[in-house]
């Protein structure tokens, strides 16, 4: 079995931060659970427009305060609570109004790599 405390994160190779997000890749594709488990940040203020073009995806919210606006759809709130799953590869908005702490699941699990030519993952404002 796997054990791993948020803190060992940090700071690590498992940890990418950018202009508008952290994310702490908690679970990989090399731990071989068939998904990847993350906590992102989303700092305040920030826009990214993402598509996740071979994965699917879902996010639940701990903390903070935001919205994803689906391209060409709905817009929803994101507050402590939701969760949301991009089953259908939507291309969208993620805003945080307050910083967004956000623990996400993806399969096929991420490589870690991704982060290097992250297709879909696009800061545009801070
Ligand atoms: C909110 C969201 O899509 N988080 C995904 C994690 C991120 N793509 C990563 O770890 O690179």
């Amino acid at each position: 079995m796997i054990v791993r405390h948020i803190r060992d994160i940090r700071g690590s190779e498992r940890e990418v931060e950018t202009d508008a997000f952290i994310s702490r890749r908690i679970l990989l594709k090399g731990d071989s659970m068939g998904f990847s488990f993350h906590e992102t940040i989303i700092k305040a203020g920030a826009e990214l427009l993402i598509w996740y073009a071979n994965h699917v995806e879902s996010v639940y919210c701990i903390a903070g305060r935001g919205e994803i606006e689906v391209i060409g759809g709905a817009t929803y709130t994101i507050e402590p609570g939701v969760l949301y799953a991009l089953d259908g590869h939507e291309r969208h908005y993620l805003r945080a109004e307050a910083e967004l702490r956000l623990m996400c699941v993806f399969n096929p699990p991420l490589t870690g790599r991704e982060v290097h030519d992250e297709q879909g993952t696009y800061p545009l404002l801070e």
